[in-house]
């Protein structure tokens, strides 16, 4: 599997080239290649680069929707390598997943999602733009062991803050595990607001999710 690929598919997500970027990322594993590679090595490191440009005025909001639509390609050609590699393992936690309030970014939350179910967990994905209230809902309704929160926006970090406030003051702390990601939060803003993990990558978030529910 020679690296030029996971620089293809990198260059296809910048040149907001959707078929070219699934078929990259669909060649990759054909190959042989990791699946969860082509995340860190080529699409995460994509987008970031197409937002740099968005932040220096090089890009603009329909060029980032664009790179979205190729990496989210990049991500369905993906999908079914990652699951398979995952079918043979049973579900041994729920896990519920939200972007929360004011938030739209997604990516990043459904490749966690994605790399969950692939580690055979179970996962409640509500979307993105979810209330405080709607995601503590849910929780109790599929009875869910862990709520994993994805904050991409700095303006959106708060609402995960609210969320666990809401569940101490309702003395349903104890009951869940709160797990929190998105390129702006860290380990720091995780333990100021009492979370109990922060997971930087979705790899990561699978080991996180395995050490809580171990
Ligand atoms: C694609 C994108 C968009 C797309 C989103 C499409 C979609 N379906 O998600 C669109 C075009 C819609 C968009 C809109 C906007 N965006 Co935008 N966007 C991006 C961009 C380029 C990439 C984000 C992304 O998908 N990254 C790739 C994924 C794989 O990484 P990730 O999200 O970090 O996720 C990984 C980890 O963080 C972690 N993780 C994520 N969630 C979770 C959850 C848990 C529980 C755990 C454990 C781990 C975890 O695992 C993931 C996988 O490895 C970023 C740039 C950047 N550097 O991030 C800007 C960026 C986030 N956007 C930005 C802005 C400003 C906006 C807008 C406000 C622009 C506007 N003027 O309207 C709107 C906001 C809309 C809203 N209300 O949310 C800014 C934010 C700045 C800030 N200070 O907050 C950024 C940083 C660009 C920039 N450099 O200025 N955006």
């Amino acid at each position: 599997m020679s690296d030029q690929l996971y620089e293809e598919l990198k260059r296809a997500v910048m040149e907001l080239d959707t078929s070219g970027a699934s078929a990259a990322a669909k060649k990759i594993v054909e190959e042989g290649g990791d699946p969860v590679a082509v995340i860190s090595r080529s699409i995460r490191p994509g987008l970031e680069a197409m937002g740099e440009k968005y932040a220096t005025g090089q890009a603009f909001l329909p060029e980032l929707m664009l790179a979205a639509q190729a990496a989210e390609a990049a991500v369905a050609a993906i999908e079914p390598e990652l699951l398979r590699r995952g079918a043979a393992r049973p579900a041994n936690a729920r896990v519920l997943l939200a972007t929360v309030k004011g938030d739209i970014h997604d990516i990043g939350k459904n490749i966690v999602a994605l790399l969950l179910k692939s580690a055979g967990f179970e996962v409640v994905d509500m979307g993105v733009d979810k209330e405080g209230s709607a995601i503590l809902q849910k929780a109790e309704e599929v009875r869910s062991d862990i709520i994993g929160l994805s904050a991409v926006l700095t303006t959106t970090m708060p609402r995960m803050k609210e969320i666990i406030d809401v569940l101490v003051e309702s003395g349903k702390r104890e009951k869940y595990k709160v797990i929190i990601g998105g390129a702006p939060v860290n380990q720091a803003f995780a333990d100021q607001i009492g979370a109990d993990g922060y997971g930087p990558d979705a790899a990561r978030a699978v080991e996180l999710v395995r050490k809580l529910t171990a």
